[in-house]
């Protein structure tokens, strides 16, 4: 495994001023809407307090993180995002979810193949490991690409806790799916609520991250707050937001993508240039805020981290 060097310049150094205005004017419209309550007063670092936006302390700098590519806007990795539950245009979640979801009282119910099976408070979830930056390389199966200052740890912390059992061989990830919450819900697009899952060694990653916030702040709504995956060698998708189960299985989950389309989308769904959607090709994308296009690197670039997890397997078959 190659381990990149840590990037030591904090986020806030790079990212331009510009934005740092533009989210001035975002938080006093959401205070305005009265929506963040107990965020704009500064200073409240506590998971306990978080609401979506609040600054994090103590986060830690990863090694896993990604060293040299500029990082996508603030802006654009928070206004421009797929989150079908709040609608299917780009700039529907970002409308949309900062009013309507409460990412605040909020539990995860964590279940099935365990020998400790339990719900916990997302604020615990906070106090269960350190908190890292890892930046990574998002890719979406649309064609499009971000480089994201994520902050989490990795889910294989929450794993060990809950002890699997010798059946657990995969683990399912069960979004929100609150009509009242989320108007996307009551349109059938998909098949609600929205599930996504990985193989147990996925899982146990060290790569594969519970996220719970970006950019220094804990996750914005339309993000997937409070709590969701992020699995950076795999398509943006298996990356389910707003999570309030995490089930441990012996089957393969059936997920939503798959569910609806499975001859477009299947269970693994890891970056690979050389498997074209039906219905474009995948072998270049667009980073967001770049001009023109860049090729696509196989697994997203994380081959030589993660290549090892599929050796033996055609990646054509198990796309
Ligand atoms: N619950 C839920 N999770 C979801 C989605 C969704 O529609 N619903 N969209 C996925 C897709 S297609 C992508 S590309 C990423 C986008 O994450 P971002 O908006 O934080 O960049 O979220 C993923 N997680
Ligand atoms: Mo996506």
């Amino acid at each position: 495994m190659r381990i990149k060097l840590p990037r030591d310049i904090p986020a806030s150094e790079i990212t331009p001023k510009a934005l740092y205005e533009t989210r001035r004017d975002f938080l006093k419209t959401a205070a305005g809407l009265g929506i963040m309550t107990g965020m704009v007063a500064a200073g409240i670092g506590l998971p306990s307090a978080a609401r979506a936006g609040t600054k994090l302390q103590g986060i830690a700098k990863s090694p896993l993180s990604l060293a040299s590519e500029p990082l996508t806007s603030f802006k654009d990795v928070t206004t421009y995002n797929n989150y079908y539950e709040f609608g299917t245009s780009k700039d529907d979640p970002s409308d949309v979810a900062p009013s309507k979801l409460h990412p605040r009282p909020w539990t995860v119910a964590i279940e099935g193949e365990i020998k400790k099976p339990r719900t916990v408070d997302v604020d615990e979830l906070f106090k269960l490991a350190r908190l890292e930056e890892r930046v990574y390389r998002m890719r979406c199966v649309e064609g499009w690409s971000m480089v994201i200052p994520w902050v989490g740890y990795p889910l294989s912390e929450l794993i060990k806790r809950a002890e699997p059992t010798g059946k657990a061989k995969y683990i399912e990830f069960v979004s929100l799916a609150d009509p009242e919450q989320m108007p996307g819900v009551k349109v059938p697009i998909l098949d609600w609520p929205y599930v996504e899952g990985l193989r147990m060694d996925e899982a146990m990653h060290p790569l594969t991250i519970l996220c719970l916030g970006l950019y220094g702040e804990t996750l914005l709504n339309q993000n997937g707050a409070p709590v969701r995956v992020v699995v950076p060698w795999k398509y943006g998708f298996k990356n389910g937001k707003s999570i309030v189960k995490i089930r441990f299985v012996e089957q393969q989950p059936k997920t939503t993508w798959a569910l609806a389309n499975p001859h477009e989308y299947g269970f693994y769904s890891n970056v690979n240039p050389e498997v074209d959607h039906p219905r474009w090709s995948q072998a270049k994308e667009r980073r967001i805020g770049e001009f023109g296009k860049r090729p696509t690197l196989m697994f997203n670039g994380y081959g030589d981290q993660v290549a090892s997890l599929y050796a033996g397997m055609d990646l054509r078959k198990y796309f």
